[in-house]
């Protein structure tokens, strides 16, 4: 028999093959328990050893090469329907999603976004530049330079996540601080205010909104979660200055004329004077609404902020004379505002991804904040994409 032109017949039968299946039924007809091949091995049994010599090697061909036949053909099958399937999935990411589309092709603008584009706008109106910087910090500018040198206790209230040690003989980790060079998560953006100040002459106005790091999990933290922060370099500059930044901020923000502050002293290591700032506000249908005096009937103060007036020493770090240079920085939780005023109650969900949360809470891409429009969502309190 010429098991080589039996090889070659299969082989042509088998690269035609038009589908998965068509090829399956030949791999059953060819090598299968009743197939042609199996048929010719099983024959082998009963010659004997000179005639098994002789034909042996050319039926073991002959199963070698449909065998290989049948895998090129497979491999060649599952690429085009793969091909296919990629074709015949594409969604075009450049189409606008028409009115009837799904819920799910419309996307929206996540609460910290909003808030983040709100504080910008609000911001800008006071002469203020938006200034970002790495996320991934080393321990001078997210430290050291705010007045927290190495084993300074503030820093243990900071949970900071630690890179591994990146250099030779260097080290890093908790208990370890003081290496300039160790790397760590931002634990606040404060960072980015140090690489201002090194990086331009003052006057300075600029907010530093962002993601920040701390090993911390529970129902109001988050190991990442999101802060803004203000500074002012200039001279002459005190904490009156101060406080009416931060009432026209909270104004504009909360859009209300009612927004009454209380400075109470505390402590920070970057600023000195240091001053905790609540807010006054009530419960309103059950839901915290800032406005009023805390000492009024029904309400009741909370802390909004921390800020004071920046250390001299952290004047020094970045290369400004005290005695010339003064100026405010402030800081506060986005994801806390953003819940303030759109009524969330849980922080763990707005980093769920959770797409029924994200309809709900969303806002519409095309609804800019602006100040002329009013600087929250159309959407307004509820939140809701329109
Ligand atoms: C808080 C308190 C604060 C600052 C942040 C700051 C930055 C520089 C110099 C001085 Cl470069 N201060 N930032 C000041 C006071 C308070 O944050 O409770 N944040 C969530």
């Amino acid at each position: 028999m010429d098991y080589e032109a039996l090889g070659e017949d299969a082989a042509t039968r088998i690269a035609a093959a038009e589908g998965l299946e068509a090829l399956e039924a030949l791999r059953i007809a060819y090598l299968g328990k009743q197939g042609s091949i199996s048929a010719l091995l099983k024959t082998l049994g009963a010659l004997n050893p000179e005639e098994r010599q002789a034909t042996g090697p050319a039926i073991h061909a002959l199963r070698e090469h449909v065998t290989e036949a049948l895998a090129t053909r497979k491999e060649a099958l599952e690429a085009a329907a793969l091909e296919a399937r990629l074709a015949s999935e594409r969604i075009d990411l450049t189409l606008p999603a028409p009115e009837a589309a799904p819920e799910i092709l419309r996307g929206s603008v996540h609460p910290v976004s909003q808030v983040m584009d709100e504080l910008a706008e609000i911001f800008a109106d006071l002469g203020f530049a938006v200034a970002s910087g790495p996320e991934i910090e080393d321990d001078w500018h997210n430290f050291t330079a705010l007045n927290m040198p190495e084993s300074h206790p503030a820093r243990a209230m900071h949970d900071t996540f630690y890179f591994p040690d990146q250099t030779e003989g260097g080290h890093s980790g908790p208990g370890h601080g003081g290496d300039a060079r160790a790397l760590v998560l931002r634990t606040h953006t404060s960072p980015v205010q140090i690489r201002t100040m090194l990086g331009q002459q003052p006057p300075i106005r600029i907010i530093a909104p962002g993601r920040t790091y701390r090993s911390d999990s529970d129902a109001t933290h988050t190991p990442m979660f999101h802060q803004i922060e203000g500074l002012v370099i200039d001279k002459g500059i005190h904490l009156g200055h101060l406080k009416w930044t931060l009432e026209t901020f909270l104004k504009a923000f909360f859009e209300r004329d009612d927004i009454v502050l209380r400075l109470r002293p505390s402590y920070f290591p970057f600023t000195e004077p240091s001053v905790e700032v609540d807010t006054g506000y009530s419960f309103v249908d059950g839901r915290r609404v800032v406005g009023g005096s805390g000492d009024a009937p029904g309400h009741s103060w909370m802390e909004l902020l921390g800020s004071g007036m920046v250390h001299p020493r952290v004047l020094s770090a970045c290369g400004l004379d005290p005695a010339e240079w003064q100026g405010f920085a402030f800081g506060c939780g986005v994801d806390r505002l953003a819940m303030l005023k759109y009524g969330m109650n849980d922080l763990r969900a707005f980093f769920d991804g959770d797409a029924r949360w994200l309809r709900h809470y969303g806002f519409s891409a095309l609804d800019v904040p602006s100040l002329s429009a009013g600087v929250g969502s159309r959407a307004g309190v509820s939140g809701a994409v329109a």
